[in-house]
């Protein structure tokens, strides 16, 4: 074992496949929050390459929860934490995107809703990878997966994905925030700010599964990068209501470039591929739209809550009336 891998939190060794890139997610939200910190993690691809018993990967505080209650159990060891008096240590959540989008739906919700103090970090691979491939609410449209199958009947899923961050987001929760694992910089930031503040935090970061989404494991980090260049991926955040899109260059990818890299969407014939586009082209749009929107409340935000500037004082201004 490497001296530099030894220095992660969570070791080398756990049984994901070569270049999974979820696998790499769990290094950087231990590295970069530290050893103060307690895991929950939902069943999944993660829990079951990274602490089948005897063995375990993590070198923090980590209980595995089931599949639909991670968010509960958060929340529980949460206020265990602050009625012990223990302001410091953080509550952090790993699930993937089958839990967060699914079947911890319900949980989640009601985790954020009660504005819990918990990091809620979904590593989003777009489908149930543990299980065999089926897609979840994150599988994006035209995805081919062993329930969203692709022949003469249907191509692929029908549906584009659930808005999961801005889901989060109207629960009025402090932060809310889209990442992925290619853009590491911008991921680590997210996860340092969601540490600074108290309540609830929801982050996803998109980390494409090779063996799902049939590509090679060593081009996991282009896929990634991919996503986010063709706008099939956008990275951005809420912060106590106020939008901001992370990454905006001014030429995008073409989303073909992006889907011709993975056998899923394969079956997509030129039209579908271009319809598919025209939604990515909309949905930057929408995020322009947004922060647009964003930046204008700030102003009137700003002008609402700062207090005036005191005025120069006027001989002929009358006095003020006591109150
Ligand atoms: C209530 C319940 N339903 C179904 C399962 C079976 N199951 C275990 S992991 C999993 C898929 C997990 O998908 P996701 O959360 O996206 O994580 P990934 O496997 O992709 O890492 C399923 C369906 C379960 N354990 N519990
Ligand atoms: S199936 Fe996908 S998520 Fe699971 S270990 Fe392999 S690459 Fe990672
Ligand atoms: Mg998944």
């Amino acid at each position: 074992m490497s001296q530099q891998s030894e220095m992660h939190l969570f070791a080398p060794g756990h049984s994901g496949c070569p270049g999974c890139a979820p696998s790499t997610v769990l290094i950087h939200v231990v590295d970069t929050l530290g050893k103060d910190i307690i895991v929950v993690n939902a069943t999944g691809c993660m829990e079951i390459t990274s602490s089948q018993y005897p063995h375990s990967a993590w070198r923090v505080p980590y209980i595995h929860s089931l599949f639909e209650n991670a968010p509960a159990v958060a929340s529980g060891i949460s206020a265990a934490l602050k009625a012990k008096g223990n302001h410091h240590t953080k509550v952090v959540v790993i699930a993937g995107d089958g839990s967060t989008y699914d079947i911890a739906f319900g949980s989640l919700s009601g985790m954020l809703e009660r504005g819990d103090d918990v990091i809620y970090c979904c590593y989003d691979n777009e489908l149930y990878a543990n299980t065999g491939v089926q897609k979840s609410g994150a599988t994006p449209i035209g995805a081919a997966t062993t329930t969203s199958q692709a022949g003469k009947v249907h191509h692929g899923k029908e549906k584009e994905r659930k808005p999961i961050v801005e889901i989060a987001a109207a629960h009025n929760i402090p932060y809310a925030a889209s990442a992925s694992i290619a853009f590491v910089a911008d991921f680590q930031a997210k996860l340092k700010k969601a540490a600074q503040i108290s309540g609830s935090k929801f982050i996803t970061v998109n980390a494409p599964c090779a063996l799902g989404a049939g590509f090679d494991g060593s081009i996991s980090m282009k896929v990634a990068r991919l996503a986010v260049q063709s706008r099939m991926w956008f990275l951005f955040e809420y912060e106590n209501g106020f939008f901001k899109l992370n990454f905006n260059p001014k030429v995008a990818k073409p989303v073909a470039e992006y889907m011709q890299l993975q056998k899923r969407f394969r079956h997509l014939t030129p039209e579908e591929i271009e319809k598919i586009q025209k939604l990515c082209d909309h949905h930057y749009i929408e995020m322009l739209e947004r922060q647009k929107a964003s930046d204008a409340k700030k102003i009137v935000f700003d002008a609402v809550t700062q207090p005036p500037s005191t005025p120069p004082a006027s001989p002929s201004a009358p006095a003020a009336p006591k109150t």
